[in-house]
């Protein structure tokens, strides 16, 4: 058995790869990039598997998985982690690809990831599916259109998925973190804009991927007969605010 986690060259994905091998699990880090991969790999060692994929192309998809060695093949574990954000203008500015980006990796790789691994999980009548959401998937805020839109979508997907999955004791969770550093997620968001990502985090407690991958731990090592639907979590410095009112 397994533990397969999608965007694992960096930040959570590569935090949750350390975490689950650390605690003893044997994990198959899928990513694009196989350099980062191999990286990986050799701090890791033989409980690592590092598998090369494009999330948003399933035939690369369909053909990594088929690649797999019997000993790799069977999946308890899928962290549905590939994600990202691209731009923070409002929708009339915003970069149409950089929507098809997001689409086509939030939306399409997470449904290609999970549709393609279900059925050996249903077949054994166990598993469980972490997906990557986020607040932005529950809170609107500016400059957040498709971003916040997919891990709308991702929520949603994945309470659809429980609904579809009663009886088969098959666990599925959505974790919806906040704002989190330490990661590529605003140098990708910002496209290599150093000053505004420093701005971003300056002086912030943020939060961590080790945070994150100990959350998936934590919810993977829940007892069976246990699901949690959905774990929503900021960092402390982050909260809510008043909705704007324009006046005349
Ligand atoms: C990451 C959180 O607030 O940048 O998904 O959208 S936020």
């Amino acid at each position: 058995m397994a533990v397969l986690v999608t965007g694992a060259s960096a930040g959570f994905g590569a935090a949750m790869c350390r975490r689950f091998v650390t605690a003893g699990y044997r994990v198959i880090g899928a990513a694009r990039r196989a350099g980062k991969l191999a990286q990986l790999q050799q701090e890791l060692g033989a409980a690592f598997y590092p598998l090369s994929m494009d999330v948003t192309d399933k035939a690369s998809v369909d053909a990594a998985l088929a690649s797999l060695p019997p000993q790799w093949a069977d999946i308890d574990l899928l962290v549905n982690n590939a994600g990202l954000a691209l731009g923070l203008e409002a929708a009339d500015k915003a970069d149409y690809g950089d929507w098809e980006t997001m689409i086509h990796t939030n939306v399409l790789g997470l449904t290609y990831l999970t549709r393609q691994i279900l059925p050996q999980m249903v077949a054994r009548g166990s598993g469980y599916i972490i997906n990557m959401g986020s607040i932005a998937g529950t809170y609107p805020y500016p400059g957040g259109n498709v971003y916040g839109a997919t891990k709308a979508f991702v929520r949603q997907f994945s309470l659809n998925l429980r609904a579809d999955l009663a009886g088969t004791g098959i666990r599925v969770s959505n974790i919806e973190p906040g704002m989190c550093g330490g990661t590529e997620f605003s140098q990708v968001r910002f496209k290599g804009d150093e000053a505004r990502v420093a701005a971003l985090y300056a002086d912030v407690a943020f939060l961590s991927g080790e945070d994150i991958a100990n959350t998936a731990l934590w919810l993977y090592q829940t007892p069976p007969h246990m699901n949690v639907n959905s774990i929503e979590i900021m960092p402390v410095a982050q909260s809510f605010s008043a909705l704007p009112v324009r006046r005349q």
